[in-house]
Parts: C-alpha cells; sequence; structure tokens
C-alpha cells in the first residue's frame, strides 16, 4: 500500500509519461524530451526501458537516475517498469508490472509501502491485481497502437465503465493509442489518468503537447 490516498494518486496520474529511451531518437534525446515533458507539466512518469534498442546495464542505470532526479526537481512521480531492483537502486515511487512479469503476491511483498501499478486487459485481471494489492491499473490497449509491438486487441474505453461497476476502486489509467484526439474521451469514459507513449516521446515539441494533454485531461476531469 502506498502512503498516497487514492484521491492523491488518481491526481497524480492525471498525465502519465511512459518511456525509455528507444522510444526516442537517441539516448541524449531521451533527456531533453523528458526535460520538455516534466516543464510541460506531465504529472507521472514510467521509466520502460525495455526492447529493442534498449539500454542495459550502468548505462540503463544512469538514464534512469537522471530522470528520477528530473522528476523528483518536477514533483513528478516516478515509476519504474518491472524492475524490483532498479526501482530500489534508483529510489523511486513504485513499480508498474505487466501480467506475465511473475507473480503479484511476491512482488507486492517487495514493493512494500511503494505504489505498485499493473497492467490488465481485462476485468478478471484488474480484479485479481486489486486482490494481490495493486494500487492502480493500467487499462489497455485503449485504442491501436504501433508503440508496443506484443500490444493485444484493443479494449476500447467501455472498460473504464465496467471497472467501476464490478467494485475495481483504485486509480485506473488508460493506454494506448491515448493522443490529442483522444485523451479527453479516455477521461470522460472513466478514466483517471491517460498513459501515453508517442503522442509525447515522438512529439516536435513534448513541452507544448504535455501542456495541451494536461489542458484536455484537467478540462474533462472537471466537467465529470
Ligand atoms: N501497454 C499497452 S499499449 C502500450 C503499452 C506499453 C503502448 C502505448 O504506447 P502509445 O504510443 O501511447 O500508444
Ligand atoms: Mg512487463
Amino acid at each position: 500500500m502506498t502512503i498516497l490516498s487514492q484521491v492523491d494518486l488518481a491526481q497524480k496520474l492525471s498525465l502519465y509519461f511512459v518511456a525509455g529511451t528507444m522510444n526516442c531518437a537517441s539516448p541524449a534525446s531521451f533527456k531533453q524530451i523528458l526535460e520538455q515533458a516534466v516543464k510541460g507539466g506531465i504529472t507521472a512518469f514510467q521509466f520502460r526501458e525495455k526492447g529493442t534498442n534498449s539500454l542495459t546495464g550502468e548505462e540503463r542505470f544512469e538514464a534512469a537516475k537522471m530522470a528520477k532526479e528530473l522528476c523528483r526537481d518536477f514533483g513528478v512521480l516516478f515509476i519504474v517498469n518491472d524492475d524490483l531492483d532498479l526501482m530500489e537502486a534508483v529510489d523511486a515511487d513504485g513499480l508498474h508490472v505487466g501480467q506475465t512479469d511473475g507473480d503479484l503476491g511476491f512482488i507486492r511483498q517487495q514493493t512494500k509501502n511503494k505504489i505498485l501499478g499493473v497492467s490488465a486487459h481485462t476485468l478478471a485481471e484488474a480484479k485479481d491485481a486489486v486482490e494481490r494489492g495493486a494500487d492502480y491499473i493500467g487499462a489497455g490497449p485503449i485504442y491501436l497502437t504501433a508503440t508496443k509491438p506484443d500490444a493485444q486487441e484493443p479494449v476500447g474505453t467501455g472498460i473504464f465503465k465496467e471497472f467501476r461497476a464490478n467494485g475495481i476502486n483504485v486509480p485506473v489509467v488508460g493506454i494506448g493509442g491515448i493522443s490529442m484526439d483522444n485523451a479527453a474521451a479516455v477521461i470522460k469514459a472513466g478514466a483517471d489518468g491517460a498513459a501515453i507513449i508517442s503522442a509525447i516521446s515522438q512529439s516536435k515539441d513534448p513541452d507544448l503537447t504535455s501542456r495541451e494533454l494536461l489542458m484536455k485531461i484537467k478540462h474533462a476531469k472537471r466537467g465529470m
């Protein structure tokens, strides 16, 4: 369990940028993009260094540490994807895991009072994750995405209502294909936040894009 209340966590997950160096033109541009994104107002960041062209070893650690320090300076929540040791090494705020990243009971035990996020594609997966102590759920892919090669079929925005109607009471963020055009729709459909890779990492102006996304998300939240 985390020290943040569910309300605070839901707020902090509003605009959740997810990225690794391989989502950017280069490790150097990763730093620039993250700098611009935190200036633009992202509320959370997930260091997700995985797959083709991802860094390993010391370089990976250094990239995570740089990202953690930037997030700390801007009050941005900092989550590490699927690496307990790295989470501890950089003293991240939490960990995010997928359905195949190991035994959730064990992971919950190891993450102690850190935030634990779990990806879910179905209600059954979300229920199981919450029962095992997930602090928030990443639901998706909501829309088609080209960013995750092994992504499952899009579930659509109906999943947020389905989760709420069936007792999922932790914060839920949508992920997959979320952009300027549909971020507000994701919030209006019931998500607490939008988790985004390419719309920010591939933007020509990640600062402005983050600013505009946050405005749309805040506006959609107020309208509810
Ligand atoms: N999990 C489900 S979809 C996805 C992940 C990591 C990729 C999201 O990337 P994008 O570019 O925001 O569609
Ligand atoms: Mg994973």
